[in-house]
């Protein structure tokens, strides 16, 4: 019997139950498909054998069917989301969907427990378990990232960046960031964010020829304003950053040298890029995009800032930590580890690099000229269509993306001249090269050709495609 405890084979593609319930295995290691199918067995008579069954209907526990006795409104909600994940294309890069080990963790009683402090160091009782789960996560972190220290307490990448304002700077003084428009991120010294008003934010961009990082610019606005803090990372970077480079910077002016890594830290897990850990003070980053974790985030310092880190995290940021979801970045960190993660990471950018491609071939130029990563940034200007009505387009044709603003973006950020595009997601459902070719194809057609009426006819020509591909390639398989 294909799915008895224990008797299925490594990298199963398609098994089937009763002869005829189909699962589809997305990169599961033979241990993660274990745990997960165990909580479903039932015991059951078959040819006169007693077998185990596997009677779950989903990859994870993801269906609400028993709370929508208690609460039909909030499932219906819930249940309207599964059917939205599984029924669209998600394209957006900071996206993912999570394995059951993570649902599971995050569902678990483990959110009834108060454990200010750190493991060892509590300040309430009736901590002992939930130290193991943090102990985990914090050793499973630092084996992953090679790094000196780990602190698994932040609730989200913007609270790990707090933690690193709290650490390094008094209210007033100076960083140095990317800038938002250029591909920089809200809590890289925003006027509208906590960092923008309460210390002083020196923003730089990309060079506008290479559309990459203005190494030069950043060098000569350090010797210019000495920032106490260096930042490299945001959310619409395609390229490989040189942490060297940033690196030799911070030291030229004797700052610390942050990276936020909240978008690519899953293909440095995954080996598929070169990580900033041997070379930046601090690393922040968010455990649920390329990473596939729960939402939150985490950061990995050099040994002579955790102190400081820690300290800043808490008591100075947050109170008590979200010890279920410690306990699924516990468990996200250790399958981070395994040869068919790696696989994925690199096939994460392997997909990323061949939408780019296709796109361009349609003239919709991706900026940079390419992407060396999780995402692509497209400049839409070439097709004459805006982000804002790109994304209305794709939206009513059953594929979900974001307008962004390109560098030296003419409209203004709610409009914009481009769309974010990442292969996170897909991946994880499976797809390849081929499928992006036809993506792209269809991302093309709803964007120069569609409307925003779902009703219109590319709309409806669009979405039936994508209904072939995320059946073919099901996020949740039933
Ligand atoms: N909102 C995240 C993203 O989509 O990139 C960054 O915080």
């Amino acid at each position: 019997f294909p799915l008895a405890a224990g008797s299925w084979e490594d990298g199963a593609d398609v098994a089937t139950v009763h002869g005829r319930q189909h699962y589809r295995l997305i990169h599961w290691s033979r241990a993660d498909a274990e745990l997960t199918y165990r909580r479903f067995f039932a015991v059951n008579e078959l040819a006169g054998l007693r077998v185990e069954l596997v009677t779950v209907r989903t990859r994870g526990d993801v269906d609400p069917t028993p709370l929508a006795e208690l609460d039909p409104e909030l499932a219906e909600a819930m249940s309207g989301e599964l059917a939205r994940q599984r029924d669209t294309l998600e394209m957006i890069a900071s996206e993912n969907f999570v394995p059951a080990s993570v649902l599971q963790s995050q569902g678990s009683v483990l959110t009834n427990k108060y454990a200010e402090g750190y493991p060892g160091r509590r300040y309430y009782g009736g901590c002992a378990e939930v130290d193991k789960a943090e102990e985990l996560a914090i050793e499973r972190c630092k084996a992953l990232l090679d790094a000196d220290h780990a602190n698994v307490q932040p609730h989200s990448g913007a609270s790990a960046n707090q933690a690193v304002y709290g650490a390094f700077l008094q209210p007033g003084e100076k960083i140095l960031a990317m800038s938002l428009p250029h591909g920089g991120h809200l809590t890289h010294g925003t006027k509208v964010s906590f960092s923008g008003k309460w210390f002083d934010a020196i923003h730089y961009g990309v060079h506008p020829e290479t559309e990459n990082i203005d190494y030069d610019e950043v060098e000569r606005l350090a010797k210019e304003h000495r920032p106490k803090v260096i930042c490299a990372g945001g959310s619409a970077i395609p390229r490989l950053i040189d942490f060297e480079r940033f690196r030799t910077i911070a030291d030229e002016v004797g700052a610390i040298f942050w990276v936020d890594a909240a978008h690519f830290i899953g293909l440095v897990a995954g080996k598929a890029i070169p990580s900033p850990v041997p070379h930046a003070d601090v690393v922040t980053f968010t455990t649920h995009k390329v990473l596939r974790g729960p939402r939150s985030g985490a950061l990995v310092c050099r040994e002579e800032h955790a102190k400081a880190l820690d300290k800043a995290v808490f008591p100075m940021m947050q109170g008590g930590p979200q010890m279920h979801t410690i306990a699924a970045k516990a468990v996200n960190f250790k399958e981070c580890a395994t040869p068919e993660y790696a696989a994925y990471a690199s096939a994460v950018i392997e997909n990323c690099q061949a939408l780019a491609a296709r796109l361009q071939e349609h003239g919709i130029r991706p900026t940079t000229g390419g992407t060396d990563t999780h995402l692509t940034l497209l400049d839409l200007q070439g097709v004459g269509v805006t982000g804002a009505d790109a994304e209305a387009r794709c939206d009513a044709a059953g594929i979900t993306l974001n307008k962004n603003a390109i560098p030296n973006d003419p409209q203004k950020p709610s409009i914009a001249s481009g769309i974010r595009v990442g292969t996170p997601c897909v991946t994880t459902q499976g797809m390849g090269v081929e499928q992006m070719t036809t993506i792209a194809d269809l991302i093309h057609e709803a964007v120069t050709a569609g409307d925003a009426d779902p009703e219109h006819e590319v709309s409806r020509r669009v979405r039936s495609q994508v209904t072939e591909l995320v059946e073919a390639f099901p996020a949740y398989p039933r």
